[in-house]
């Protein structure tokens, strides 16, 4: 870290029981405090341009995924490579609690293929916007809903869940849409999905997608959203707002282009939303060690502003800021550290730092002849060392340290007015 910090001990004596954050009047249509992801780290994962995931790393991050609860893994299409279809065998006979996916185009080739590997179930999809239509696969509304009666009513023979999603669903003709989700929905289908394949909806534009879409189908309804705007998360929690049962992501958001809804992210919204249901229901100080893992396995580093695990997602720095996150870590913060395996900092070593921060620091170094005077004298002493060039936690320490003996030998003013 380019900056050190001291950790704080404020508690939260005065947290409110009801959280402020989560929704105040009950919503029929919400399901943000019941919802399932879908982790795609291991099929849109593989889409990120630095990706390469051999069977044994696969297997790894399918195991640290189970830790924290996902409720479903969904892998790369076994029409992929053979590779592929080998990797799908292996995820699907480790007997993780996670239901097992596969992700195929909407194709009898490709649903034979999968059904053979033992997952529990396919996701299967095709472009429905004349983009996609005409420049993709060629084929019309009439073809491709005949397709997925045919390709859905084989895999629920075969007794697999299974979805049916219409890639670029925002930039579809929303007749279209609903007719052919009303057509899966008529013939069972476990769940349909929607997806921002080009990251181009807003959340307003997912709300009312979804919840026309959920006066239309029975069965439950998955959202894919790609970031490529900025709302990957903004657009899960519309989703859910509005009815969506199933929200897909990815470690660290990784996927085609800039990615999908990142998993931390998407948990931490969560959490703010409704604390309780989250915590009971994923294991949230697991999240780091998969970053950990996916984020060496592609050779990028964890972002310093990730969600969660960014090296300063818990580090507070302005004098104002650290003397109430003392007293009460609720007045700068909706996330709990603890609650996710990491710990709060409090910086000091800079101009804007306070007497308090400082105080705090005395105290952990266990300084107990120093009183608030001193506190506020060393302090204005590091704000004019800091005016020159940010200070470490050591140099702080050591300032202390020293000033700490220099009183104890009555020397202390000379001593401050030297350095
Ligand atoms: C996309 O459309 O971006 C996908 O990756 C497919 C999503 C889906 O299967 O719903």
């Amino acid at each position: 870290m380019a900056q050190q910090n001291g950790k704080s001990t404020g508690d939260r004596a005065h947290e409110p029981i009801v959280s402020p954050y989560m929704q105040k009047y009950p919503d029929p249509m919400s399901n943000i405090s019941n919802f399932k992801i879908i982790e795609s780290t291991l099929r849109e994962g593989e889409q990120f341009a630095n990706a390469f995931f051999d069977t044994e790393k696969k297997i790894e991050i399918a195991k640290s995924l189970d830790e924290i609860g996902v409720d479903y893994l969904e892998l790369t299409s076994p029409a992929a490579s053979e590779q592929s279809r080998n990797d799908c065998k292996a995820i699907s006979a480790l007997g993780l609690k996670a239901k097992i996916l596969t992700h195929v185009r909407c194709h009898m080739d490709d649903a034979k293929l999968a059904i053979d590997t033992g997952v529990d179930g396919l996701d299967v999809v095709i472009g429905t916007s004349s983009y996609l239509r005409e420049f993709s696969h060629g084929k019309d509304m009439d073809y491709i809903t005949n397709k997925a009666i045919e390709v859905i009513s084989y895999i629920k023979e075969q007794g697999l869940e299974v979805r049916f999603s219409t890639e670029d669903s925002f930039r579809s003709d929303l007749v279209d849409l609903l007719s052919i989700y009303k057509a899966v929905d008529k013939i069972g289908v476990n769940r349909v999905g929607i997806a921002d394949t080009v990251g181009c909806a807003n959340p307003r534009q997912v709300y009312e997608l979804v919840r026309t879409l959920r006066s239309v189908v029975s069965c439950d309804i998955e959202c894919h959203f790609h970031n490529d705007t900025g709302c990957a998360i903004a657009n899960a929690y519309a989703a859910l707002e509005a009815g969506a049962t199933h929200i897909d992501t990815s470690v660290l958001g990784i996927g085609e282009r800039n990615g999908i809804t990142p998993l931390g992210g998407l948990l931490a919204r969560m959490y703010a939303a409704d604390k309780n249901f989250v915590m009971n229901k994923y294991n949230l100080t697991k999240i780091r060690d998969v970053e950990n893992i996916v984020a060496d396995a592609v050779e990028v580093t964890v972002p310093f502003n990730n969600y969660i695990t960014g090296y300063c997602a818990f580090t507070h720095k302005a004098g104002i800021h650290a003397k109430a996150i003392l007293n009460n870590p609720s007045t700068y913060e909706i996330l709990k550290p603890e609650d996710f395996g990491m710990s709060r900092y409090v910086s000091i070593g800079h101009r804007l730092t306070g007497w308090n921060a400082v105080k705090n620091r005395i105290e952990q170094l266990q300084l107990t002849d120093l009183k608030d005077e001193d506190a506020k004298v060393v302090t204005q002493k590091i704000k004019e060392l800091a005016d020159v060039r940010p200070l470490s936690l050591d140099d702080v320490d050591t300032l202390l340290r020293h000033y700490h003996n220099a009183k104890n030998e009555g020397v202390h003013t000379h001593f401050l007015n030297n350095i």
